[in-house]
């Protein structure tokens, strides 16, 4: 099991094929890395190796051995991707090669800052051709993390200078320190198999996060699939979790071995795919040019995609340049802000260069606006509280820490550290039963014009009313959900309206302040006639010609009648039923006769005996029926109305 306190770090090798990477871990651990049949028929590295090192203080640390072939960059670039530092192997006789160059400049791209330089097969060179290769080592190396590194000198086939690579190597973990353990568990797969009475296996480098035994996690390939993890294991012996820095192996149940495949990640919650990146980018590859759109392979942990880059602040990009970029992937990955990526040419047998996502849900830019560009700057340089600031801003409702957290692909302490911290801007903060709310002073801006606007429109659509709008239809106005976070903040801006004299509250109602609610006494006295028409005619339903009649009469024009009949039906004084309007008293009378009517008649109702007993016309004994069974008085089986038993 774990050695409490111990730290979880992980050790990677690069350089040049046949430089000796392998036989330096068999020197150092023991642990033969070539295992495969063709690796030791061709004599090189073909898959990546996995080993242990078990330093003095009992921390185990995990080995990556990677392959130098130039063939198997990606490969590499997968192992190289969760590695903590590096041994870059260079051989005495042969000093700084192609692969040497190119693996240095994927360590600097995966942002890797600690390692030492291993200069091997000592035993092949003389005294003073060794110093002469140190030297050009020290050059070779100068512009890069390991300008200052150690550079120690051994021989795997003598043994001459392991104890002091090993002295070397423990000093250097001590002063690395493990990656945080809280967050996203994330894992990239390198390998799958099957265990017999086990299930499948699947083993990657811990990148983010912990996991447990019985945990949920999701296999994230087209779709995030649910499974559970039976058993870990962690340099072969079983173990109570395993965390950032650490090489895993998880025994999953859920799904069949081929479900799973190298580069395909596992999380411990259903990250949102993306197909689109903004990101910082710099190229590394001499003598490389990027135009406004290119071709490419992204590599991120094992994964690889094809992509087209497009710039963003830039027409050209050359080497040693950085610039903005915003990438589209070919198929859909689930990469957060902060991952690194290396990008190869589409022949893949250059690495061009590589970056840092910025915001993996970007909207899609076709132009490169002045203030996009300025606000993906920011983001580089000031990082997560800029990029939790432009998620709230792109938003175009409000959002909770639960939600952005999810649409970051980040863990939900990580966005309330950056909420809590104070420095958002442009982002009004709201409480609410779903925690904290956040919405862009923009959004808020245009919620209090809709508000406004509302609030009038409802008026002049209600001209009888002598109430203002509610919060329900306010809801409905402003295309929010109907949630405990939207309506505080809803709550919050009306509070705000009414303190500046903007609105006025009438009964949990809102009217814009200048209006009393006040209907004048001509319309109220027509509105009442109408009513009281309509009231009289019982069953009787009038024809809308009758209708007009009256309101002829009464000097009422045709537009206040279909107001007035519009206002009665949508507060309930009157039901329209097609063309006919009844009063409600009428209706109210029909259910209570109906009710009592059906206490002494167990057997139910036809609809023919309803109509005998209320005298209507069949349309409108049918539609008063079909009202009753929607409002739960009665229910309907076959021919007959039982009384419901609500109604009862
Ligand atoms: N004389 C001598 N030979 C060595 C030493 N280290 C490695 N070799 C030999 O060099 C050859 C290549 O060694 P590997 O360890 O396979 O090299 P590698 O860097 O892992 O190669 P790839 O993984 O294919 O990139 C083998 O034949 C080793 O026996 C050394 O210190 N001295
Ligand atoms: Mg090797």
């Amino acid at each position: 099991m774990t050695t409490p306190g111990s730290k979880h770090l992980i050790l990677g090798t690069a350089g040049h094929v046949d430089h000796g990477k392998t036989a330096l871990i068999r020197a150092l651990t023991g642990i033969e890395c070539d295992t495969h049949r063709e690796e030791k028929e061709r004599g090189i590295t073909i898959h990546l190796g996995f080993a242990h090192l078990t330093l003095t203080n009992g921390t185990r640390l995990g080995v990556i051995d990677v392959p130098g072939h130039r063939d198997f960059i990606h490969t590499m670039v997968g192992g190289a991707s969760g590695i903590d530092f590096v041994l870059l192997v260079i051989a005495a006789d042969s000093g700084p090669m192609p692969q040497t160059r190119e693996h240095l400049q994927i360590m600097e791209i995966l942002g890797i800052t600690k390692g030492m330089v291993v200069i091997t097969k000592t035993d092949l060179v003389e005294p003073d051709l060794l110093d002469l290769c140190e030297l050009e080592i020290r050059e070779f190396v100068a512009a890069t993390f390991l300008r200052d590194a150690p550079v120690v000198k051994v021989s795997a086939k003598t043994g001459a200078g392991i104890p002091e690579l090993r002295t070397a190597i423990e000093t250097m973990a001590g002063a690395v320190s493990s990656r945080p353990a809280d967050g996203v568990f994330r894992l990239y797969i390198d390998r799958s198999f099957s265990v017999s009475g086990f299930g499948t296996v699947v083993t990657g480098t811990v990148i983010g996060g912990t996991i447990r035994p019985e945990d949920t996690v999701y296999l994230l390939a087209d779709k995030p699939t649910e499974l559970r993890v039976r058993r870990i294991e962690r340099h072969g012996a079983e173990v109570a979790e395993v965390q950032a820095g650490d090489r895993a192996s998880l025994n999953l149940v859920g799904l069949d071995k081929s479900a799973f495949q190298r580069g395909m990640l596992l999380a411990d919650r259903p990250l949102k795919a993306t197909t689109l990146l903004d990101a910082a980018l710099t190229i590394h590859a001499p003598k490389t040019e990027l135009g406004i759109w290119s071709q490419a392979i992204l590599h991120a942990g094992t994964d690889e995609k094809q992509v087209r880059v497009h710039l963003l602040n830039t027409n050209r990009l050359v080497t040693g340049e950085a610039a903005l970029a915003q990438i589209h992937l070919a198929t859909p990955s689930y990469l957060q802000h902060g991952d690194r990526f290396v990008l190869r040419n589409s022949s893949c047998d250059i690495t061009i260069g590589g970056g840092e996502v910025i915001d993996a849900a970007p909207l899609h830019h076709r132009r490169r606006p002045q203030r996009l560009v300025a606000e993906l700057e920011l983001i580089a340089r000031n990082k997560l509280h800029e990029l939790v600031s432009l998620e709230i801003r792109k938003a175009q409702k409000p959002l909770t820490v639960a939600e952005l957290a999810e649409n970051l692909n980040l863990s939900r302490d990580a966005v309330t550290k950056v909420v809590d911290s104070g420095t958002l801007r442009g982002v009004g903060h709201f409480d609410s039963k779903e925690g904290t709310v956040l919405v862009s002073q923009v959004m808020l801006d245009t919620l209090r014009q809709g508000i406004l606007s509302a609030a009038r429109d409802y008026r002049i659509a209600h001209p009888l009313t002598t109430r203002g709008i509610d919060i329900n239809e306010l809801r409905g106005a402003l295309h929010l959900e109907k949630r405990a976070a939207h309506d505080e903040v809803m709550r919050a801006l009306l509070g705000q309206l009414v303190e500046k004299q903007k609105l006025r509250e009438l009964d949990k109602t809102y009217l814009m302040f200048e209006d009393s609610g006040v209907v004048d006494p001509k319309s109220l006295k027509h509105l009442a006639i109408i009513e009281e028409y309509l009231r009289q005619c019982g069953m009787q339903t009038p024809l809308l010609s009758q209708i007009k009649l009256i309101a002829e009469r009464e000097r009422i024009g045709d537009k206040e009648l279909r107001m007035i009949l519009h206002h009665l039906v949508s507060t309930g004084k009157a039901l329209k039923v097609e063309e006919d309007y009844l009063h409600h008293s009428v209706v109210d009378a029909c259910r209570a006769r109906l009710i009592e009517k059906l206490q002494t008649q167990p057997t139910g109702m036809k609809v023919s005996d309803f109509r005998d007993l209320i005298g209507g016309n069949r349309k409108i004994c049918l539609l008063l029926l079909a009202r009753f069974d929607e409002e739960g008085t009665t229910v309907r089986n076959g021919d007959y109305r039982f009384l419901a038993p609500a109604a009862k």
